[in-house]
């Protein structure tokens, strides 16, 4: 049974940065949807049982026709929530450290520099999706990525480290139709430490993490 992460702050905690409806409605409707939805498929399709929903998601050709789109959307949806609700803290870390520090300033020069590249990324995306800070599982390489709609990049051959909601349910009630003011001000509450230890993590083992 897969389970949403459980939260270390409550709903008001992002005021006026994100709304306390936004926070109840995307964790408390739209994501626990998405987990009620992929614990539906899985229960009921044993081809899914045996592996992490990660591995499932990088080898989709095992994964039963007839379940297969359900489960890239409610699979993405589930792990897209658990690592985005994660990264945000009240009282985030603001710069990246250790090897992450290292490894932004290499690929992109400087954070800012990051933070223009991922904001490019997640205005551009047409629709719903989500930008996101990507590790190449094969070379450690980070990269900037986006994906429409819940799509993941496992199958990309991706482990995301930070990834920017874009779908208007994450920002509509206080930005409207103002998605690079939402980015900007999502930034603010992005706790970089968090994404540092997903960039440690995800270096040391291919496990069934999160
Ligand atoms: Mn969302």
């Amino acid at each position: 049974m897969k389970k949403q992460i459980e939260l270390s702050y409550s709903f008001d905690a992002f005021e006026p940065i994100i709304d306390t409806l936004t926070m109840e409605t995307h964790y408390g409707k739209h994501h626990k949807t998405y987990t009620d939805n992929l614990n539906a498929i899985i229960d009921s399709t044993p081809e899914l049982q045996n592996h992490c929903v990660k591995t499932s998601l990088r080898n989709l050709d095992q994964v039963p026709e007839a379940v297969r789109a359900g489960f890239v959307n409610n699979a993405g949806g589930y792990l897209n929530h658990n690592l985005y609700f994660d990264t945000i803290s009240p009282n985030p870390v603001k710069s990246p450290s250790g090897s992450l520090a290292d490894k932004i300033n290499t690929t992109f020069g400087s954070l800012e520099n990051l933070k223009i590249q991922l904001t490019d990324a997640a205005v551009k995306q047409f629709g719903s999706g989500w930008a996101w800070l990507a590790v190449n599982d094969e070379t450690g390489e980070l990269k900037v990525l986006q994906t429409a709609n819940q799509d993941t990049v496992y199958p990309l051959g991706y482990t995301p480290i930070l990834g920017v909601d874009v779908w208007e349910h994450a920002y509509y009630l206080n930005y409207q139709n103002r998605r690079p003011d939402y980015i900007k001000e999502f930034f603010r509450v992005v706790n970089w430490d968090f994404v540092n230890e997903r960039l440690e993590k995800g270096l040391k083992s291919s496990g069934c993490q999160r």
